[in-house]
């Protein structure tokens, strides 16, 4: 019998797919959906959160392309506010062990918090606050965004190494609890100068997961028929995901997990079972999926499971573990491709 099981960092997971931040899990209906035992995740990840409600940026927000299996988006990090996203953990597991809802939630999934503060001190308040609640309020971890291409003005924390060691150093002086997991959502690396900069920075802090990839930022996507931009805010401008990113995303998995102590979650350009286990060859413990939720919506989950378990067994592998990171690299002499 082959199994998805996984553990990221402190977090046990029934199942290596999850959710990935933005897609389907802002409201308490996207929340309570990916809880559902029958969307088959081994968690659930909230839409990032700020200080205050953010109704995100103005237009046309979204596109995707089913033939292509890409996506645009420049959502402008709209959101309920980190309260909400505390109270929301804090109901779902009341109602996944509430026997009357039994017939949906028949287990309790980790949940996990993703913050995206608007600026240092609204990141500190909001994690200090997470920290000081997470057990009344049953939050397993939490995902610190250091990657929004989409904040008009704003630039990405994880490509201002100054600014990324100066957030983490704040949050390790706060009181950070040994029972919550500490996670970052990066942004893609392309320089190898730019990869060594962010392993030394990590390198020095007690973090247990690295989410490797957020969308490309600053694509531009366009219609040539109307001779126009897909999307409003920036120009046109916005995160670019789906299959085009994927080895970009494989890259950063592969990198990250090979230099840094910390367990990598993939994301980024996955859309079927077999970009599933390319993540995990590469040292993903476990996946996140977001154009493709959107394109087919939550069932997709337990199709691409069904598809790995397949994969798995054709290729003689039980277990995430039994492949995990254990990319091998073409002879030269062999001379394949
Ligand atoms: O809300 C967004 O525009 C957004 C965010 Br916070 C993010 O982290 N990544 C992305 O592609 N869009």
């Amino acid at each position: 019998m082959e199994f998805t099981s996984t553990k990221i960092g402190k977090i046990h997971l029934n199942h290596c797919l999850m959710n990935a931040s933005g897609v389907k899990c802002k409201t308490e209906i996207d929340l309570s959906n990916i809880y559902k035992t029958k969307v088959r995740t081994g968690v659930v990840v909230s839409k990032s959160c700020t200080l205050e409600f953010r109704r995100g940026n103005e237009g046309t927000t979204y596109y995707h392309s089913k033939e292509s299996e890409m996506s645009i988006n420049s959502s402008g990090l709209p959101n309920l506010g980190y309260e909400f996203y505390m109270e929301m953990a804090k109901k779902l597991e009341q109602n996944a062990r509430d026997r009357k809802f039994r017939y949906l939630y028949e287990v309790k999934k980790p949940f996990i918090m993703s913050v995206s503060g608007m600026s240092q001190a609204d990141n500190i308040h909001i994690l200090e606050s997470v920290f000081d609640k997470h057990k009344s309020h049953s939050i397993d971890g939490v995902e610190l965004n250091l990657s929004c291409p989409n904040i008009i003005g704003k630039p990405q924390i994880g490509y201002d190494f100054e600014a990324f060691d100066e957030i983490l150093r704040k949050t390790f002086e706060l009181d950070v609890p040994k029972s919550i997991n500490m996670g970052l959502k990066l942004p893609p690396y392309f320089d190898i100068s730019h990869y060594s900069q962010a392993f030394d920075i990590i390198n020095k802090y007690p973090i247990d997961t690295l989410t490797c990839i957020n969308s490309i930022g600053n694509g531009l996507v366009i219609d040539p028929i109307n001779e126009c931009s897909v999307i409003s805010p920036k120009k046109g401008l916005g995160g670019i995901g789906g299959s085009p990113i994927k080895s970009v995303a494989l890259a950063n998995v592969f990198q990250f997990s090979k230099n840094t102590h910390c367990d990598v979650i993939g994301c980024g350009g996955i859309v079927s079972a077999m970009d599933v286990f390319e993540h995990i060859l590469c040292g993903a413990k476990a996946v996140q999926l977001g154009t493709i939720v959107m394109l087919e919506g939550l069932d997709v989950f337990k199709k691409i499971e069904r598809e790995l378990l397949s994969i798995m067994r054709n290729k003689g592998y039980k277990k995430i573990s039994d492949f995990c990171g254990k990319l091998k690299y073409v002879e030269p002499e062999f001379n394949k491709y």
